[in-house]
């Protein structure tokens, strides 16, 4: 019953706030009652939970612990702008594989992994990408972007994931100029970006994000014990990955289209009450510079601007603060 399985998870995910009766589901798709039940029991065996009630039908309530490929493809097939995806059980580094399928194609694209075992942050460090607990992710974008545009890209992104945070755990989502996002001042959530092109524009943008959904407090070891957390430490509501990953797509799309056709500037307002740097004297390091100061202007290519005890100003395109 293979073959069936996508028609009606797609109508079940559709209608997961009600209940669709076999014999709907049955006529909707020109299928036998008996192909819709031997389809509802293989879902059942690939981890979905559905509740049945008489009269009633059934219901879509729970997902697999693991990404499922006919669900990921559901939601690829919404999205106006990505139209590949490819979803593993494990790799080395989804940025890595993104690198290697834009050899393939030219279309914008997806990859997902449940675990990474070499996931990667800035500057070749470690990203810790536990199994069936986050959102382990590269978007490659396709467009030729000028190149003084693409240091607003981070600005773009982090509000686009901050908001996606917000709107579906509820929690306080802040953003960490320029890559990261926190909740309660640990962090939840970092991504990276990576261009290709040539001398005069940028071709491709290779975002890669990582977010700790469904962690346990406890899950995070050594450092990241008292740096890290996810959602669901945050909020202590389980995060449906799949709903998650649906709505950040929605977002990152349409910021992606904005960093097109925006400036900075137009978001400006948004991005700073969403900023967790200001009016905090905080220690900058960007290579051998290290400035301990305070937040005093974000300008419109995306450098920031602190200012240190003296009054000196320090300019970065890039650096790593601590909070
Ligand atoms: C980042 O680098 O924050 C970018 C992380 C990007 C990860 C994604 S996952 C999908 C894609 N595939 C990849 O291989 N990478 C991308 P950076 O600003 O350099 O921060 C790295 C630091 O964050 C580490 O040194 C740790 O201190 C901390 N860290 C590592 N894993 C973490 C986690 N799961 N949650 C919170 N913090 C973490």
């Amino acid at each position: 019953m293979a073959k069936y399985k996508s028609d009606i998870l797609e109508l079940l995910y559709h209608n997961r706030s009600t209940y669709l009766s076999g014999q709907m589901i049955a006529e909707q798709l020109s299928i036998s009652r008996t192909a819709v039940w031997k389809t509802i029991e293989l879902l059942k065996q690939q981890g979905f939970s559905l509740s049945s009630v008489q009269n009633k039908g059934y219901q879509l309530t729970r997902f697999p612990e693991e990404w499922d490929q006919d669900m990921m493809a559901l939601i690829i097939k919404q999205s106006s702008y990505f139209k590949k995806r490819f979803v593993y059980k494990e790799v080395t580094s989804t940025q890595l594989v993104a690198k290697e399928k834009m050899l393939e194609t030219d279309e914008p694209f997806i990859v997902v992994s449940e675990v990474q075992t070499a996931g990667r942050g800035r500057f070749n460090r470690n990203w810790d990408s536990q199994g069936s607990k986050g959102l382990w992710m590269t978007a490659v974008f396709r467009k030729e972007v000028p190149l003084h545009k693409i240091m607003t890209f981070n600005l773009f992104m982090s509000l686009a994931i901050a908001k996606t945070i917000r709107r579906v755990s509820g929690a306080e989502a802040k953003i960490k100029w320029p890559n990261d996002i926190y909740i309660d001042d640990r962090k939840c959530c970092g991504f990276l970006t990576e261009i290709s092109g040539d001398a005069s524009a940028i071709q491709n943008i290779i975002c890669g994000i990582g977010i700790n959904l469904n962690h346990e407090l406890s899950d995070f070891q050594d450092e990241l014990a008292v740096k890290a957390t996810s959602l669901m430490a945050a909020t202590g509501q389980k995060i449906n990955r799949y709903q998650f990953f649906e709505e950040l797509l929605t977002e990152i799309e349409e910021a992606f289209q904005q960093f097109i056709t925006l400036e900075f500037s137009d978001i400006k307002e948004e991005y700073m009450q969403y900023s967790n740097i200001w009016q905090r004297k905080l220690r900058y390091t960007e290579g051998k510079k290290v400035v301990e100061g305070t937040a005093v202007e974000m300008m419109d290519d995306g450098r920031l601007i602190v200012q240190d005890d003296e009054g000196t100003l320090h300019h970065f395109i890039s650096a790593d603060i601590e909070l």
